[in-house]
């Protein structure tokens, strides 16, 4: 190679480079917190760690997501187990991490896809977030999405009173007593699973105990 040609490659390659450096405004399909999108209808539904709680789709409940990147340009093709939920508050403990609740489709051609399942876990939050390949949506320097999907399971505890321990045992069901019913007792929304809600009745003992000895 003559010494003309070798310079102009390497300045060629120099070039490449410095546009690659420079190229912080070109689309990098990395999800973006501020670009991308969670919404839903607001309301209740049960989660077990046995994952054969209510499914949010058949609750009237999917969430529709768009992702997008720094550019604001849709991110196509992003796997289903790469978008999960999380309580707002970071109060559920999910069955097998972010393989507890999965988007049902990856993102189409617009970036968009939903979450229709059930959400494998124990623990009680008042809404849920949207996470993306570890990004909250939302997250960041703007306002973090808080979907007012509250999140109720019959794991409430776990040993000593403590964290839910991914498994609906006694430590539950002698929690579970503790404030049922209610009224008179102190409101606990934690076990208020279905209508009517506001009370602690009966029909929230029968959902507590279908989920009886269920684990993850
Ligand atoms: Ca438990």
């Amino acid at each position: 190679m003559l010494k003309a040609e070798s310079a102009v490659l390497l300045l060629a390659g120099t070039i490449l480079l410095v546009l690659h450096v420079d190229g912080v405004n070109s689309a990098s399909g990395i999800v973006h917190p501020c670009n991308s999108t969670a919404s839903s209808a607001t309301g209740v539904v049960v989660a077990c760690p046995q994952s054969d709680g209510n499914a949010l789709g058949a609750a009237g409940l999917t969430i529709s997501v768009t992702v997008r990147d720094n550019t604001n340009a849709p991110i196509v093709g992003m796997p289903r187990a790469d978008v999960w939920l999380a309580g707002c508050n970071f109060l559920l403990v999910l069955c097998g991490g972010s393989g507890a609740i999965n988007a049902a489709a990856p993102t189409n051609v617009l970036g968009q896809t939903t979450i229709t399942g059930d959400i494998a876990a124990g623990g009680c939050d008042v809404g849920v977030k949207v996470i993306v390949q570890g990004i909250v949506i939302g997250g960041g320097a703007c306002a973090p999405i808080c979907l007012g999907i509250a999140v109720r399971s019959p794991d409430l505890v776990g040993a000593a009173g403590g964290l839910p321990d991914y498994k609906v045992n006694s430590l539950d069901l002698a929690k579970f007593a503790t404030d049922y019913r209610s009224p008179p007792k102190a409101y606990n929304p934690c076990i208020d699973y279905i209508a009517p809600f506001g009370i602690v009745d009966l029909g929230d003992f029968a959902v507590f105990g279908r989920h009886f000895n269920h684990k993850c």
